[in-house]
């Protein structure tokens, strides 16, 4: 069939057997242990959850059910007559059913999506009021959020007394709302923030029928090959297993049956840090500082060694390099370089992001704290963010919010699906450690 609710109906008991049968065989083994250190250093490697919609591999990079990004980007539905990159809705698909979708699935839920696309205009009337120029475009987000939070299907369904079997397909409803909704959310912050309140009217989108290319001509962009930024972008963002800060606390607070909205903003205020999606605007801003550090002098080798010193002996981190996980480029990096060498080799800004690519690592390496001395996803998506005009940085975290909803609200689905309980890790206090030890 098309219908999305419909295949992934089909889904849930397969799969829950699945889990019934791993439990009863394999219940008992230890999974992953936490020590000491574990416990005090952000439970770093401590594999302590399930997490069905994507994998990460140290070495290799995120997968997508399965698929790396130059897979998703070969086999998943493109943009006609000659998109390049994956259409968004098509990772949603992926991610929720485990299947690659046909054309007209992918139709389908396109025209679902633009059905429920519309934000109610007093929503957008708060938005209008909003203090911008305090308020980070974060912050507008997850106020946001919340404020569209009113129309939950779970929340409804909750207080009318559902019974748990339904509670997925409440959920899935807010996620294809939410998800649907979140462009035009995203783009009113923008234009009210850095563009006088001037907006698109969506009934002016025309042929904009995917959720890059929607996005793309709200934010006030005309370009087909923005359109194909929009749509790599948000499909490389979309999802990163279930560890990372945006994803588990939307798993976390979810667990609590708080509904969809109140889940995916908890998440996006953890987006919000700097050690996590912010980072793209710290990158941004780095970049724009290490020129003008840089001045007169040729984009060397030595030159830029000593602006990374400099950073780092400031007391700052290198933003976009790093990673909990990865050990290696990030595929997600990689995937944005070869967007780069395609359509703006010549740019300055991303010769400035190659030369670093050879000088960061070994200042790192050198510098002998890291884990992963390569670039992750963050050092490159501003770069080609401000080449199409897209220069404000404090906006660049937003884009990644709405990417980060495929993924984290597919997975919340399947939380719901499977009935996982409420999440709830044991503490111990420094005390409790050292009598417990000190008795061994
Ligand atoms: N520049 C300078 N120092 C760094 C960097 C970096 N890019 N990355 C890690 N370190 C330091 C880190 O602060 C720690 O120092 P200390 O012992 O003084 O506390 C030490 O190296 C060991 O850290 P790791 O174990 O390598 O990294 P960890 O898993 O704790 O943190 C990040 C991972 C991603 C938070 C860290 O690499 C970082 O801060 N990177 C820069 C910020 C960034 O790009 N974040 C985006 C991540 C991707 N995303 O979108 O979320
Ligand atoms: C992410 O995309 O969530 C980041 O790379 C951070 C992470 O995986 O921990």
């Amino acid at each position: 069939g098309t219908n999305l609710k419909e295949v992934f109906r089909e889904k849930i008991e397969p799969m829950h057997k699945q889990v019934v049968e791993l439990r009863e065989k394999y219940g008992e083994e230890v999974l992953g242990t936490c020590t000491v250190s574990q416990a005090y250093g952000g439970m770093r490697s401590v594999k302590c959850m399930t997490y069905e919609t994507s994998l990460l591999d140290p070495e290799e990079g995120i997968r997508f059910r399965g698929y790396s990004i130059p897979e998703c980007q070969k086999l998943l539905p493109k943009a006609k007559p000659d998109g390049a990159e994956p259409l968004p809705e098509s990772l949603f698909w992926l991610l929720l059913t485990g299947d690659v979708p046909t054309d007209a699935q992918v139709a389908q839920l396109q025209e679902d999506m633009r059905e429920r696309a519309r934000v109610p205009a007093d929503v957008l009337k708060i938005l209008d009021s909003m203090p911008h120029e305090q308020l980070h475009p974060m912050s507008q987000f997850a106020a946001a959020i919340n404020l569209l939070q009113r129309e939950s299907a779970m929340a409804a369904a909750y207080a009318n007394g559902a019974n748990k079997s339904s509670y997925w397909e409440h959920c899935l409803e807010d996620a294809l709302t939410l998800i649907a909704r979140l462009p035009e959310v995203a783009a009113r912050i923008y234009r009210n923030t850095f563009h006088g309140g001037k907006h698109v009217p969506p009934g002016q989108l025309g042929d904009a029928h995917d959720m890059g290319k929607r996005l793309a001509r709200l934010l006030g962009f005309e370009s087909p090959e923005f359109d194909e930024l929009m749509r790599l972008y948000l499909v490389i963002h979309a999802d990163h297993e279930g560890g990372n800060v945006s994803a588990h606390a939307v798993r976390l607070v979810g667990s609590a049956l708080s509904d969809p909205y109140m889940a995916f903003a908890a998440g996006m205020n953890g987006l919000a840090g700097p050690l996590h999606g912010l980072a793209n605007q710290e990158v941004l801003r780095w970049l724009v500082q290490l020129r003008q550090r840089l001045g007169d002098r040729p984009m060397t080798t030595e030159n830029l060694t000593e602006l990374c010193w400099q950073t780092l002996n400031e007391g700052h981190v290198i933003p976009g390099f790093g990673h909990a996980v990865l050990r290696k480029t990030d595929p997600r990096y990689t995937a944005q370089r070869q967007f780069a060498l395609k359509h703006l080799p010549h740019d300055d800004m991303f010769q400035l992001v190659s030369k670093l690519y050879e000088v960061v690592p070994q200042v790192l390496e050198a510098q002998g704290k890291v884990k992963n001395p390569w670039p992750n996803v963050d050092q490159h998506s501003g770069v080609l963010l401000q080449y199409y005009g897209l220069r404000e940085s404090q906006y660049y975290t937003v884009l990644f919010g709405v990417s980060r909803s495929l993924g984290t609200l597919a997975s919340l689905v399947w939380d719901r699906a499977l009935g996982l309980p409420l999440e709830r890790p044991k503490s111990v206090t420094t005390e409790w450690i050292r009598e417990h030890f000190h008795k061994q």
